[in-house]
């Protein structure tokens, strides 16, 4: 036992906004001064919210996860799922902060998704993954608007007003047993029905945030062919106006290892009333921009996660004595901080490109380069974020030594929680395959490429000259890796897949590093940005495998022991 005078100083937050150089720095270079001014104070304002009443709320959400009450005390199925006050109080708040709203407002024309990613940024660690049901309803709102205005005209402006007494969240229940990949297994079957709409009957493993007013699914109308192409988007609500059930039971919330206090549930439909989104047919294509959307916001998530952390740390570092002083004054542990400081800015600076490029697109400003760098660069920056907070949430526990795995100082759930960040929304080796689609497909990798090689040009590099040119090198070295891949056939494309889109993620957060950094020294704003680019580039630009195709399967298959597969 600890002696009676044992005590340790807990990490404390002080405003999360302020204390993020690196989010402010990029929000003063990518908004014009006279937009950002009064955005300021919002993002200052959160960020003394998120550091205090927010998180005491994500902290009682997370103590108290939802509840499934499929029987009330007299035997009726009611399948209510009961969530907390707290859990229902953080999306309230999301609301009222605008950022439901913010991009469907038009008043920041351009600039609408980059205040809407700083808003994300600083409210989603104090979240309880609140942001979940927030994602998936921006996504379902660009979907409707996208694919069928009549329906948007009904229900957008639910899903993207301020008034949290009005909001209606949207749940996108992709996911059966078949597969939340491979959506082509789908079984789940849409008979026509009398009013002109459909009935919806099969099963859903997985849907996130099932106490959403409404969902977006897809289903098989009776009599398509099997595969993908063939699929229906559907939309429904859940609860009819006296609070029933829509021909939806639900069969069990699941346990899941992080995530806790949003409720992720299996449903049966039994006949569930829904319309057909745009009409019958190509339902994964309408889907895309809610899957576009929720992967940036998962993005964000990542990105905030890891810097949320940092703050942790840096705070921690100066109370904790150990070795006769202040872990900040331990060589070993700065350092330590320092590399997870540039994974953090090299995350948020594509992330945040992103955002500039899909606020573009939004308001009609959008080149035909812009939308196919977007293309490509979305599941890049979800990719890369992703596998970036895990790795970053496991180092700072371990940053705390034994108080990070230990449950009541609230640390070991970041690890708990980032985890998901690279399954759901597309994990690592989809979204890599889906980056080289997008490339053979749609020619958005030479796209990227071109816009790069300009951009590189274009940079008043001054001392980060040598990390401009090692990014031109490797991108080309990658632009040639894609074109011999190609060449060398499906299988050596795909086996290389997940190192090319780490190579594009490593190249496009290494531009956005040196573009930062010059800026910031052109401006007079010191030299971090800087610093994080010239490491970024001396140490994450890795060579992509050899494509000795047949000779590299079979040693893969070797060292597996599958030879046969
Ligand atoms: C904190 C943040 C919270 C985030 C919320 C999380 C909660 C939600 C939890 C979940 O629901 S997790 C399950 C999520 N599921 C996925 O993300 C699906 C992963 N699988 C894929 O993304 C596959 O790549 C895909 C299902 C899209 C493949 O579909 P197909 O039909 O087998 O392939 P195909 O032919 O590539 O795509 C069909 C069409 O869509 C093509 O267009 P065309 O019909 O015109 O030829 C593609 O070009 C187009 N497409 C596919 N992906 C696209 C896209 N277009 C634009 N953007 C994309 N990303």
């Amino acid at each position: 036992m600890a002696g009676d005078d044992f005590r340790q100083d807990p990490p404390r937050l002080g405003n999360t906004y302020d204390d993020d150089p690196a989010l402010r720095g990029l929000l003063r270079r990518l908004i014009p001064d006279d937009v950002r001014g009064p955005l300021e104070a919002e993002w200052r304002a959160l960020g003394a919210e998120a550091a205090g009443p927010l998180l005491e709320l994500a902290r009682a959400a997370e103590a108290q996860p939802p509840r499934h009450v499929p029987f009330d005390a007299w035997g009726r199925r009611t399948d209510v799922v009961e969530t907390c006050p707290a859990w229902q109080a953080l999306q309230d708040a999301a609301a009222r902060l605008g950022l439901y709203a913010v991009p469907y407002e038009g008043a920041l024309g351009p600039h609408a998704r980059l205040h809407q990613g700083a808003l994300l940024a600083l409210y989603a660690p104090s979240s309880a993954i609140a942001s979940c049901p927030l994602a998936m309803t921006d996504g379902a709102a660009r979907t409707l608007l996208e694919h069928d205005p009549a329906l948007a005209a009904r229900v957008v402006p639910r899903f993207t007003t301020r008034d949290p007494r009005a909001l209606w969240t949207c749940g996108q229940w992709m996911t059966e047993t078949s597969g939340g990949s491979d959506v082509g297994g789908t079984r789940t079957v849409a008979r026509p029905d009398a009013d002109g709409g459909y009935r919806l009957w099969g099963s859903k493993w997985f849907t996130s945030a099932v106490t959403s007013q409404a969902a977006l699914t897809l289903a098989r109308v009776e009599g398509a062919p099997e595969g993908s192409a063939p699929l229906s988007l559907f939309f429904l609500e859940l609860r009819d106006a006296a609070g029933s059930l829509n021909g939806i039971r639900v069969e069990r919330l699941k346990d899941k290892l992080g995530t806790r206090a949003l409720p992720t549930a299996e449903l049966t439909l039994l006949g569930a009333r829904a319309v057909a989104v745009g009409g019958p047919g190509q339902g994964v294509r309408k889907i895309t921009p809610l899957l576009n959307t929720t992967r940036l916001h998962n993005a964000v998530n990542a990105c905030s996660t890891i810097g949320r952390l940092l703050q942790l740390l840096r705070d921690y570092a100066r109370r904790r004595m150990a070795f006769g002083g202040a872990l900040s004054a331990k060589p070993l542990h700065r350092e330590t901080l320092a590399s997870l400081q540039v994974e953090y800015e090299a995350a948020l600076g594509l992330t945040f490109e992103c955002l500039r490029l899909l606020g573009r697109l939004e308001a009609g400003q959008a080149t035909p380069r812009d939308r196919l760098c977007l293309r490509v660069l979305t599941p890049v920056a979800k990719l890369a974020s992703a596998r970036q907070a895990v790795a970053a949430a496991s180092e700072a526990l371990e940053g705390f030594g034994g108080a990070g795995y230990v449950e009541d100082t609230g640390l070991p759930v970041w690890l708990r929680n980032a985890q998901v960040l690279s399954i759901w929304e597309g994990t690592t080796n989809v979204l890599s395959l889906d980056v080289l689609r997008a490339g053979v497909r749609e020619g958005a990798l030479d796209a990227w490429a071109d816009d790069t090689r300009a951009r590189l040009a274009a940079l008043d590099a001054g001392p980060l000259a040598a990390s401009a040119s090692a990014l031109a090198a490797h991108l080309e070295h990658a632009a040639t890796w894609f074109r011999a891949a190609g060449g060398a056939g499906d299988e050596a494309l795909e086996a290389g897949g997940r190192r090319f889109a780490m190579a594009v993620a490593a190249i496009s957060s290494g531009l956005a590093l040196c573009e930062q950094g010059a800026w910031a020294l052109a401006q007079g704003l010191g030299e971090r940005t800087a610093l994080a680019a010239r490491r970024w580039t001396a140490e994450k630009l890795r060579p992509l495998p050899d494509l000795g195709s047949a000779a590299a399967e079979a040693r893969t298959r070797e060292l597996l022991g599958l030879a046969e597969d």
